[in-house]
């Protein structure tokens, strides 16, 4: 059973479990997804960020997802991209695989990612998908939950570059 989901859509509207959202180290909200999550979930979203005081790069913290569809947020922080000498890759990697493992954890059975550190923090599309495909695929192999992940893409090119990548990863 496929397992694995490529969609074009908003994550606010995405009804799964739990969206990923791509913050950053002050987990106080900011441009992009971040802050399209943070304004559909409304301000209860903030104050239980406060609370959490902060995460690290690569790591991943969960949050009730208010007025959103989704139950749960996981909050993860993408690398900034500086060149692809400063462990850029590892560090996305480990967001996905923290993301997931916290996922199966706490029980949940879908997961929806958005593309994680591929907008403001300038990572490179095709890598960065490479990368989430391959941590996933790898992931739910020796895991049962989540039961599935969903890739959102906000845009149309997105969507071809996520399609491209998953047939590659499958092929190959
Ligand atoms: N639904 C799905 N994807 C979206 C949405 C949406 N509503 N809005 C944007 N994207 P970015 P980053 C896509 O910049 O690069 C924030 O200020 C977008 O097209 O949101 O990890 C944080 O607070 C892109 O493909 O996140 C951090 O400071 C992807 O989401 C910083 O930006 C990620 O773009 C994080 O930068």
């Amino acid at each position: 059973m496929m397992r694995i989901r490529i969609v074009k859509a908003d994550i606010t509207a995405v009804d799964v479990d739990a969206i990923v959202n791509a913050a950053n180290e002050s987990l106080l909200g900011g441009e992009g997804v971040d802050g399209a999550i943070h304004r559909a979930a409304g301000p209860e979203l903030l104050e239980e960020c406060r609370r959490l005081g902060g995460c690290p790069t690569g790591e991943a913290r969960m949050t009730r997802g208010y007025n959103l569809p989704a139950r749960w947020v996981i909050h993860t922080v993408g690398p900034v991209w500086q060149g692809g000498g400063h462990g850029e890759d590892e560090l996305l990697g480990q967001c996905y695989r923290n993301s997931l493992g916290l996922a199966a954890e706490k029980g949940i059975e879908s997961i929806a990612f958005p593309a994680i550190s591929t907008g403001v923090y300038g990572f490179p599309k095709e890598r960065a998908t490479r990368i989430a495909l391959a941590e996933t695929l790898r992931f739910l192999e020796s895991s049962a939950l989540p039961r599935e992940a969903v890739f959102v893409c906000f845009s149309a090119g997105d969507f071809g570059v996520y399609q491209t990548a998953l047939d590659a990863a499958l092929g190959g």
